[in-house]
């Protein structure tokens, strides 16, 4: 059992030598860790407007591993997971995921198949073979932070209007990188999904 989060790295780094994943090693594995604040702190910066992505690991190029700030009411876009692994580690608070499946057709409100609330060192997985989801704080009181781990790393996603599931390519930056404020990009403003 990993007694912080760099041992959790170092054994995530271990696992993905392997070119097959092991998804349920990885969630076990994940759920070990009992979050501590002290572990992750540095990388926990958040912003007023929009949930943060902050990068912790890039994973010797097999997985990148993100920490997200979610500030009170922030939530991202119904997305998809570009064909990778998404696992999601509730390092503090809470958030709802509401899963939703592939659009069949353009022009037609998108339906929620379930919905949950992910609570502290829980793990939640999914890839585009489950569906959709979208993820949100849905406290007023409290901000929220989770760790993420995607495999193999991604740049680009499709989100989803969910009046009229219309999709579009998302590009996701970093806030910061190695627990440094990602500089201004001035050229290419870009959102988060
Ligand atoms: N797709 C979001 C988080 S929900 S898995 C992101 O990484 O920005
Ligand atoms: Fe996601």
């Amino acid at each position: 059992m990993p007694s912080s989060m760099e041992e959790l790295i170092q054994k995530l780094h271990e696992i993905f030598k392997e070119d097959r994943v092991n998804v349920e090693e990885v969630k076990e594995l994940m759920e070990s860790y009992r979050s501590n604040p002290q572990d992750w702190k540095q990388f926990a910066i958040f912003d007023t407007h929009r949930y943060t992505r902050n990068l912790v690991d890039e994973g010797n190029g097999k997985f990148n591993l993100i920490i997200l700030c979610w500030g009170e009411g922030h939530g991202s876009s119904i997305h998809d997971h570009s064909d990778s692994h998404c696992f999601m580690k509730m390092l503090q608070g809470e958030l709802k995921e509401t899963l939703f499946d592939w659009p069949k057709a353009e022009g037609g409100e998108m339906t929620e198949s379930s919905h949950k609330i992910l609570e502290e060192n829980s793990v939640a997985y999914i890839n585009d073979s489950i569906g959709l989801h979208r993820v949100e704080n849905v406290s007023h009181t409290e901000g929220s932070i989770s760790l993420h781990l995607y495999s193999p790393p991604f740049q680009t996603c499709q989100v989803f209007d969910q009046r009229t599931s219309h999709k579009t390519e998302a590009q996701m930056t970093f806030w910061s990188r190695y627990g440094e404020r990602t500089p201004f990009q001035a050229a290419a403003p870009r959102e988060n999904n």
